[in-house]
């Protein structure tokens, strides 16, 4: 096998972010994902996200399962934290490590496989704990690195390379992530980075579990007439609920008084969600009404996309926890072992 790397030259007049960084500070290995995977398109939106959001890379941490898409995180962000977890358990071990330091930046990286079978269960706990983290499925309806297998998510009625019909009706995760508490809801498409950066630095700044479900074509196993998962389908399909802008906390607001309704959505950090609502009757502030304009558009065959649902005083599990905001990884062992006398007062309690 053949390791390729990126030469280390840096080019004197690229442009860097407040931080000092230029966007190849960002990067990662060489890609070894299909030329055309939509995974690689989500890569470059994160990269583009976290040098937009003037992020340290040493204060990020990503996490991803097995699969294709789960192999991705080698290919962005090179200078932060990884673990590259079991098949379908990045959302617990990302539970434990965001508890034992809360000063991270969670980046949780998944695929349909990874999330909406093996790891369902996963995924839902993640989900109704209201862990602080980006949740991303790179979602092409298959099990790309095995070679094609139909997931979970894939539409009912939706053809496999061979013709194969798929029966099973679809698990739609962003329909569960509403329904389970995300407090963060959006779905894009790989082929759209001008509404998937934006959607990504969004749910990174958010305060709470947010849930991004991007669809995003394997062009070896998925990509052909009869998918509902390919470039062709989803560009015709695609139905698209708002546009959304993000505006940090530091930077100049002006407002574009010639668009539709701007609905701006402030977010706990001082970050603004300006989301120009291309339908009239879209709120992105109604989390049932979100499901039912989904679960309406879903069955006119057409794919939702935009943020949409978003709660901007949403809390995370430490505020659940009332844990100490310091984080623990720091505590000493006078701070974290209550001591034998605590220790014996709760048993107490308990006699
Ligand atoms: C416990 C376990 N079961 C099965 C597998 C085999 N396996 C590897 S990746 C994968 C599916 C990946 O699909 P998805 O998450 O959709 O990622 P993609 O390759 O499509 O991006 C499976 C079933 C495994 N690695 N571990
Ligand atoms: S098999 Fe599919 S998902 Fe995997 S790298 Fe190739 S195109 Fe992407
Ligand atoms: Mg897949």
């Amino acid at each position: 096998m053949t390791y390729l790397a990126k030469p280390r030259l840096r080019h004197p007049t690229l442009a860097t972010n407040k931080v000092g960084y230029t966007r190849r500070d960002y990067e990662g290995k060489i890609s070894t994902l299909c030329a055309g995977c939509g995974h690689d398109s989500i890569s470059a939106a994160i990269i583009e996200a976290c040098w937009e959001l003037d992020i340290e890379p040493h204060r990020v941490a990503k996490l991803s399962g097995i699969g294709c898409s789960s192999k991705t995180p080698d290919y962005f962000l090179g200078a932060s934290h990884g673990f590259n977890t079991v098949h379908g358990r990045m959302p617990s071990v990302l539970t434990g490590a965001n508890l034992a330091n809360r000063d991270l930046l969670y980046l949780g990286v998944s695929g349909d496989g990874d999330s909406a079978s093996i790891g369902l269960g996963q995924f839902a706990h993640a989900m109704r704990r209201g862990v602080r983290m980006a949740y991303i499925v790179e979602n092409n309806g298959v099990y790309g690195l095995t070679k094609g297998q139909f997931s979970a998510t894939a539409d009912q009625g939706s053809k496999s390379k061979k013709g194969v019909v798929n029966t099973d009706s679809p698990v739609d995760l962003v329909a569960m992530a509403l329904q389970l508490g995300a407090s963060y809801v959006g779905r894009g498409f790989s082929g759209n980075k001008a509404q998937l950066v934006p959607l990504i630095k969004g749910a990174i700044s958010h305060g709470g579990a947010a849930f991004i479900d991007v669809i995003s074509p394997c062009v070896a196993f998925n990509n052909h007439p009869g998918s509902t998962k390919s470039y062709d389908y989803v560009r015709e399909h695609n139905e698209a609920v708002s546009r959304i802008d993000f505006i940090s906390g530091r930077e100049e607001i002006t407002v574009d008084m010639g668009a539709g309704e701007v609905v701006d959505v402030r977010q706990h950090d001082g970050t603004l969600l300006r989301l120009r609502s291309l339908h009239p009757d879209y709120d992105p502030s109604d989390r049932y009404a979100a499901m039912a304009y989904m679960q309406r558009h879903h069955e006119m065959g057409e794919v939702v996309t935009g943020l949409l649902y978003v709660d901007p005083l949403a809390t995370d599990l430490h505020t659940a926890l009332n844990t100490s905001d310091r984080p623990l990884n720091s505590l000493g062992p006078d701070q974290l072992c209550p001591g034998a006398q605590a220790l014996e007062r709760l048993n107490n309690s308990l006699r």
